[in-house]
């Protein structure tokens, strides 16, 4: 099963990534993480990446795509995967298309994970707590909110025309949203 999760900073799309993979035995691609971890490895591309993402703004196309073509071309990503965080804008989605012709492989669902806009300010002001994550600041936070309102939100509709969108309503408990995801995927 191929999967996409869509929805705002903070929605909960990396939290039911990984409830997913789990029970699907399929890779869990965050291009989030990605970047983080080449951060901490303290690639050139990293350091180029961390300036961006500290000003809650979009990494460059061309390094997330590139960073995506290596993951997916693994070996485990050919029984499936859910990918959290890419596509971002339209143009993300138009190249994530052409790379999925290439394979000629399809999507099989794009997950909109809608949350409340004060709600994940909440939810992140409370991860900064926990976490050291340098663009979890208020300031930043509302920035990535305007960015996702601009940039990531008309990918939906690229969705829509598919015919493959399914808005999750994700606020609740972790396990509740996590259910509501079960019963899409399960139809
Ligand atoms: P991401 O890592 O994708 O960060 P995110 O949007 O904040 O989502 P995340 O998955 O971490 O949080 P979640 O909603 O699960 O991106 C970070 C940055 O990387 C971007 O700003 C950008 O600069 C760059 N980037 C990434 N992909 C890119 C791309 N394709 N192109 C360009 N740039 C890119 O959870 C948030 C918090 O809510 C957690 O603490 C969680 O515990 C909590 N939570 C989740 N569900 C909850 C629930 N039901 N109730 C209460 N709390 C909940």
């Amino acid at each position: 099963m191929r999967i996409v999760l869509l929805g705002a900073p903070g929605s909960g799309k990396g939290t039911q990534a990984k409830l997913i993979v789990k029970e699907r035995g399929i890779p869990h691609i965050s291009t989030g993480d990605l970047l983080r971890q080449a951060i901490a490895d303290e690639t050139e591309l990293g350091k180029a990446a961390k300036k961006v993402m500290d000003a809650g703004e979009l990494v460059s196309d061309e390094i997330v795509l590139g960073m995506l073509k290596d993951r997916l071309s693994k070996d485990d990503a050919q029984k499936g995967f859910v990918l959290d965080g890419f596509p971002r804008n339209l143009t993300q989605a138009e190249m994530l298309e052409d790379l999925l012709d290439d394979l000629n492989i399809e999507l099989d669902h794009a997950l909109l994970i809608q949350v409340d806009p004060d709600e994940v300010v909440a939810r992140i002001a409370k991860r900064a707590e926990e976490e050291d994550r340098s663009d979890d600041t208020e300031d930043v936070v509302r920035n990535r909110l305007e960015v996702y309102r601009k940039q990531t939100a008309p990918v939906a509709d690229f969705y829509r025309k598919q015919d493959i969108v399914s808005e999750i309503h994700g606020s609740g408990s972790i396990e509740q949203v996590h259910d509501r995801i079960q019963a899409v995927l399960r139809f």
